[in-house]
């Protein structure tokens, strides 16, 4: 299946405004390569509509880290629906990451409902997966990964993005080997199919930790890698573009 690569870069809480330059040092720098690859960037929330105005007539995409798994307007003081995320500019919605899973207590049926969430609002969900160290010492990795795709993703709609982020691969240096990042990208395929069948060929599924410019074409060169969901080496264009440049 040809599915375009993504590549999703993932401000957490770093990105600042005086970085938002970065994005239009970013559209500069990767010029013509955006159009073989999306691109997209998610910055905090209260920076999604500055660098949607930053990427205006390019064709760099804006999402944003996290949204309400509540869809409907309501008396809910400090949450942002995904709507409200669409109408700032966001395309994406990142849901699920390990850090709102571990730090936020954030389990996979909330994370399911964010995701529908989004796509009820008409914006892609990133829904994040991923084992911890000790469940891959253990030899659970396809059973956590398996169970977190089974709940984490709605029954209805195939137009998502699915990224595989080994948590103790995050924010490191380690990575997981080649063979073992095909493996369980071949495993969320799997489990996508049995529940969407053939469309599950079209969902993109992303590798996410550590990945930098110096691992990002052996990593883009794994079978089933259909880009990368970028923290750290995302903020400064210099590496991004490096990155999706390696694609
Ligand atoms: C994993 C990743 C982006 P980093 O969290 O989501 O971050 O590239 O810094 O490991």
């Amino acid at each position: 299946a040809a599915r375009k690569p993504l590549i999703a870069g993932n401000w957490k809480m770093f990105g600042r405004s005086a970085d938002l330059g970065e994005i239009a040092a970013l559209a500069e720098t990767i010029g013509p390569a955006s159009g073989v690859v999306d691109v997209l960037i998610c910055p905090t929330a209260t920076y999604i509509a500055a660098a949607a105005e930053q990427v205006r007539g390019k064709t760099i995409l804006i999402g944003a880290q996290d949204c309400s798994a509540i869809a409907d307007d309501s008396a809910r003081t400090g949450e942002i629906s995904a709507a409200m995320l669409a109408d700032a500019g966001a395309r994406c919605i990142i849901v699920g990451h390990s850090e709102r899973r571990t730090l936020h207590g954030e389990t996979s049926d909330l994370v399911r409902r964010k995701a529908e969430a989004a796509l009820a609002a008409g914006v892609t969900p990133i829904i994040c997966v991923g084992e911890t160290q000790a469940e891959r010492e253990a030899g659970r990795v396809a059973e956590i990964v398996g169970l977190q795709v089974r709940e984490s993703v709605p029954e209805q709609g195939a137009n998502i993005v699915v990224a595989y982020e080994p948590v103790w691969a995050i924010g490191g240096t380690r990575t997981p080997t080649l063979p073992e990042i095909a493996e369980v990208h071949t495993l969320i395929r799997r489990v996508l199919a049995e529940r969407f069948g053939d469309q599950a060929n079209a969902i993109r599924i992303l590798y996410g930790g550590s990945v930098g410019p110096k691992n990002a074409a052996e990593i883009f060169s794994v079978e089933g890698v259909d880009g990368a969901l970028v923290g750290r080496a995302s903020l400064k264009a210099a590496d991004f573009a490096a990155i999706i440049l390696a694609h």
